[in-house]
Formats: structure tokens, sequence, C-alpha cells
């Protein structure tokens, strides 16, 4: 029994001390001290030893057992430590290796200029709106003085979705729709998406964005319009920009007009910026057509109001020196980095 357990002690401290693994010990110390263990199976053959020499086997037992479970630890811990150790020396960080940068986000230059657009207007007071890209014909159209045989209602300049429903081809809508709000005065720019059958080139695309402003209160005239557009223009542009106004016709404003500035390139000598003429036109504007004040249910005889709109494409080519839309629609960063 002694060399019995002699033997079986020393095999397991051999095959320990070789033991590579933790999978590798654990085999060993089921061999041994398992259920069905070497070990176990002699304490279950104690009933075929004398009675006198029980205590003194048991002991053996106990001995052999404890240096076992000794040695397991240690040879545990010393294999937990070898594999901590290699995957520090897997994962070894070589800090003076080049990083590699992370790519940075850019504002489109139509967002650059939208923002500088707003801080103007917001600095003036006005609330910024939006409204639905998809709209009512009565929205777009009618509520804005634009006729059933108007030609911008033709099919080959609008998206229509039912014969009701369309793409908006401006945001006057929104501006239609806080008015039939009646809560007065009003003070807001509509910057959004609008949408236009036109074929792509370098001035045109079928989506395009627009910034339209309307100021409705009692009293307000045609001085108050050329203020505030003035204003703009020498906060946007520059504070040497002269501006022009020039008659033209909208359906929706009355009188109305198109507004040049100086041209902030050449400061109105003449050059290739303003094509030699010193001038830019940047927007359409007027009076709100008392038709349209009424039919969005404000009394024109008690409230007047001035409206213009931007093309804010137009605007970030012509801040930008861009010369073809096309290249703010490709989103190529590298055209984008550089704003
Ligand atoms: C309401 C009443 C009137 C908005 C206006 C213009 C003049 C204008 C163009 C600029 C370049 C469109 O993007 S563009 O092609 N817009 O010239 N827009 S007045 O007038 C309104 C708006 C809302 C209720």
């Amino acid at each position: 029994m002694k060399e019995k357990l002699q033997a079986i002690r020393e095999k397991a401290m051999e095959q320990m001390g070789k033991a590579t693994s933790l999978e590798h010990l654990n085999e060993i110390r089921v061999a041994v001290l398992g259920k069905k263990g070497e070990l176990t199976q002699v304490l279950k053959s104690m009933k075929d030893v004398a009675p006198e020499d029980r205590p003194k086997v048991g002991q053996m037992v106990n001995e052999a057992r404890q240096a076992i479970e000794e040695k397991l630890e240690a040879e545990t811990a010393a294999i937990r430590r070898r594999l901590r150790e290699e995957k520090m020396k897997a994962e070894v960080i070589d800090v003076t290796l080049p990083g590699t940068r992370n790519l940075q986000g850019h504002r489109h230059p139509n967002q650059i200029a939208l923002d500088d657009l707003e801080r103007v207007f917001i600095g003036m007071g006005y609330e910024v709106v939006e409204g639905p890209e998809v709209e009512y014909d009565h929205y777009n159209f009618e509520l804005l003085n634009i006729p059933a045989n108007h030609p911008a209602k033709d099919e080959q300049d609008t998206f229509y979705i039912t014969k009701e429903i369309l793409l908006r081809t401006q945001t006057s809508p929104v501006q239609a729709r806080v008015m039939e709000t009646g809560r007065m005065p009003i003070r807001i720019i509509a910057p959004g998406r609008v949408f236009r059958s036109d074929e792509v080139d370098a001035t045109h695309s079928p989506s395009f964005h627009q910034v339209e402003g309307l100021v409705v209160d009692r009293g307000i005239t045609f001085a108050d319009l050329k203020g505030t557009l003035e204003q703009f223009a020498k906060e946007f542009f520059g504070p040497d920009t002269k501006v022009k106004f020039r008659p033209h016709h909208f359906p929706f404003t009355e009188p109305s007009a198109e507004v040049d500035v100086s041209c902030f390139k050449c400061g109105g000598k003449g050059c290739r910026m303003c094509k030699g003429s010193g001038w830019i036109e940047i927007l359409g504007c007027g009076m709100v057509h008392p038709k349209v004040l009424r039919d969005c249910g404000i009394d024109p005889e008690v409230y007047q109001g001035f409206a213009f709109g931007i093309g804010l494409e137009r605007v970030a080519l012509l801040k930008y020196e861009i010369d073809d839309m096309r290249l703010l629609y490709e989103n190529d960063v590298r055209f984008l980095r550089q704003f």
C-alpha cells in the first residue's frame, strides 16, 4: 500500500511538472483526485487494510493528497503567469509607429452658407421654420396666387405625386401655413429643399435649396424691405456692399423686385465674377400680394408684409467661387474639405 501510494504521488508530481496547459493540469487532477481517480481508489480500498494500520495509511493518503493539491496550485499559478506574459508580449504597443488619423466630418458648403444666412436673420429677430417637402397644390400654388394656367404648374416643371399632391417647388407653402395660423406679427425665414423638373447642368438641378423670408405686421412698407435686405447684404457679403432693386414680377408679391449686390470680388469695377457688370443678382423679393394675405386669412387693410427668396446653392457658389453646381451634390470629400 505504501509503495503504491508513493508511486501514485511520484507519477502525479512528475506529470504535473511537465504539464504545459491548464487543461492538461485538470486532466491530471481528475485522474488522481477525481471521483474515480487513483488516490480516491486507494481510499476506497481502506477496508482491505488491517484496522491497526488504517490510521497510518489514512495519514499517508492525506499527505499525498495535500502534496498533490499544493503542487497543482503552484503549477496552475505558474501556467497562468506564463500565459499572461505571453499575452502581454503579443499585445505590446509600438508607440513610435505613426498613428492613423480619424477622418473628421465637415460642414457642406451649402450648410455653411445656410448657417451664415440664418445667423444674420436670427440677429434681426427672425425665427427659422420648416415644413413638409411633399405638399398640396393648395399651399404650393393656389394660396400663392399661382393660377391653374401658370407655366410653373406645368408637369414639365413640377413633380406631381397625384393631381393635388406634389414635391414643393418653393418653400413659400411653409410661410402660407404660418400665415394661416393667424399669429401676428410674423418674422420668419423658411429654409429647405425644393424640387423642379430641371435637367442637370452647371446651374440647374432637380433638387436644390431655398431660404425664403416673410415679415407681416401693421404698417410694413417697401422701405422696411429695402432696409432689411441692405442690412442683410452688408452683413453677409461685407460692409461696403451696395444693393440695387430692379422691378420684376412674381405672382405672390406686388410690387416685386430682383436685387443685385455690388460685386464683392472687384467692388463694382467689373471682373470675371460679375461678368464685367460690377453687379451680381442674389435674390427676388416684394410686398406680399393683398390676395395672398387675404387667402391666408389676413386682412390686407390691417396687415402688410414683405417676402424674399434666396437660392442657397447660388449664394454658396458665389461665396466660395465655385463654377459648377454639380460639385455641391457629388459629395467628394476632397472637394468638401476645402471650405
Ligand atoms: C408668401 C408670400 C410671398 C417669396 C419670394 C422670391 C421673391 C424669389 C426665387 C429666388 C431664387 C426662387 O430659388 S429661387 O429660384 N424667389 O425671387 N420668393 S418673393 O415670396 C413669398 C413667400 C411666401 C406667403
